[in-house]
C-alpha cells in the first residue's frame, strides 16, 4: 500500500515537472576539461539547454570517458552516442579532406585557416554526411609548434630523435625528419614522457600547458605550421528526431560555438605561449635552417596530399587560393 503510493506520488511527480529533458543527448569528447574546446562545448551544451528549456538536455563526457577518441566517431554514426566531437585529421584515412587542416604550412594563420575551412567546409560536411552525420561546427587549435629537450638549430639535431604523433601528418612529419614517431593521444602525453616512449613532440601551446610539457621538455621552438581542427558533428537520425524549437536551437548554438571557439584559440595562443614560459621552458623561433627543411617538408606533404586527394583537393586549393 504505501509502495503503492510512493509510486503514484512520483508519477505525479514526473507529469508535474516541465523541465524534464525529453532528449538527455550523451555527448563524448576527446581531450580533458582544462581545455578550450571543452569550456566552448560546455558552453554549447548550456546555450542549447537554456534555449530549449532543458528539452533537449546534452552532458560533455570528456577526455575520452564515454568513448576513446579512436571510437567517438564511430558511435555517433552508429548511435551509441547521437553528438561527439573529434579531431577532424583524424579521419585522413577515409577520405583525405579531412587532412587538408593539417599540412605544414599550407595555411598556418588564423586568417589563412578561416580561409582554408571556407574552401573546405562543403567537403568535409558532404564527407560526413555520406556516413549519416551532420557536421555543427569545427574550432582550431592554436599554431603546431615544437617542444623539444634541447635547443635545435640544424635539423640533422632531430635525426633519431623519439616524436609524439597524434595523426598521420604529424607521423608522416617525423619520418621527413628521420625522427622515431609514436601515436599518443593528448591525455596519454605526461606518461608517454615519463616512461621514454617519446622525446619530443609537435602541438599547440595550448596542449603543451594542459600537459605541463615544462616538466619533460625544456625548449618550445615557435614555427606555428598548422591549425588543425576539431570538429563537432550529430548523427542525422537524432538530429531529424528532434523538434523544430530544438534543431534550430542546436543550430544556432553551433553557429555561436564555432564563432566564439575561433576566438577563443586565438587568444590562447600568446597566452598559453607566455605560460610556457613563465613555467620555465626557453621560447625562440626557428633557426634559418631549421625553418628551411620544414618549409621543404610542407611542400612535400602538400604534394603527397594533392596526389591523394585527386581533383576534390585541387579544387578546395583553387578555391584557398583565390580567396
Ligand atoms: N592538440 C591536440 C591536437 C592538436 C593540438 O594542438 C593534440 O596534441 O593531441
Amino acid at each position: 500500500m504505501t509502495l503503492r503510493l510512493t509510486l503514484a506520488g512520483v508519477a505525479v511527480a514526473c507529469i508535474a515537472t516541465p523541465a524534464l529533458a525529453q532528449n538527455a543527448w550523451d555527448m563524448p569528447t576527446p581531450y580533458g576539461d582544462a581545455v578550450f574546446h571543452t569550456h566552448n562545448i560546455t558552453q554549447f551544451a548550456d546555450e542549447v539547454r537554456a534555449a530549449t528549456d532543458g528539452s533537449l538536455d546534452i552532458t560533455v563526457h570528456s577526455a575520452g570517458s564515454l568513448f576513446a577518441h579512436g571510437q567517438i566517431k564511430d558511435s555517433v554514426r552508429r548511435g551509441l552516442a547521437p553528438i561527439g566531437e573529434i579531431l577532424m585529421s583524424q579521419l585522413v584515412n577515409e577520405n583525405p579532406v579531412f587532412g587538408v587542416d593539417s599540412i605544414p604550412f599550407l595555411a598556418a594563420s588564423y586568417d589563412e585557416a578561416e580561409a582554408l575551412w571556407a574552401a573546405s567546409r562543403g567537403a568535409v560536411s558532404d564527407a560526413l554526411e555520406e556516413q549519416g552525420l551532420t557536421l555543427l561546427f569545427s574550432v582550431p587549435w592554436p599554431g603546431q609548434s615544437l617542444f623539444l629537450r634541447e635547443e635545435v638549430t640544424e635539423p640533422a639535431q632531430l635525426q633519431g630523435v623519439s616524436f609524439r604523433a597524434y595523426n598521420n601528418a604529424t607521423e608522416r612529419m617525423a619520418q621527413l625528419l628521420e625522427m622515431i614517431p609514436t601515436q599518443v593521444e593528448a591525455g596519454d602525453i605526461p606518461t608517454a614522457f615519463s616512461t621514454g616512449r617519446v622525446a619530443s613532440m609537435i602541438t599547440s601551446p595550448s596542449t603543451g600547458v594542459s600537459s605541463q610539457a615544462w616538466d619533460y621538455t625544456t625548449h618550445f621552438i615557435d614555427v606555428q605550421a598548422w591549425l588543425p581542427k576539431n570538429m563537432v558533428f550529430v548523427n542525422t537520425s537524432a538530429l531529424d528526431g528532434l523538434s523544430d524549437e530544438e534543431r534550430t536551437a542546436l543550430m544556432e548554438a553551433a553557429e555561436a560555438a564555432e564563432a566564439r571557439g575561433w576566438e577563443m584559440s586565438r587568444e590562447e595562443t600568446d597566452t598559453q605561449i607566455a605560460a610556457l614560459e613563465e613555467a620555465g621552458m626557453v621560447v625562440m623561433q626557428a633557426s634559418d635552417a631549421l625553418a628551411a627543411r620544414l618549409a621543404e617538408i610542407g611542400a612535400i606533404m602538400a604534394d603527397e596530399w594533392l596526389e591523394g586527394a585527386g581533383e576534390a583537393g585541387a579544387a578546395i586549393l583553387d578555391a584557398y587560393h583565390a580567396d
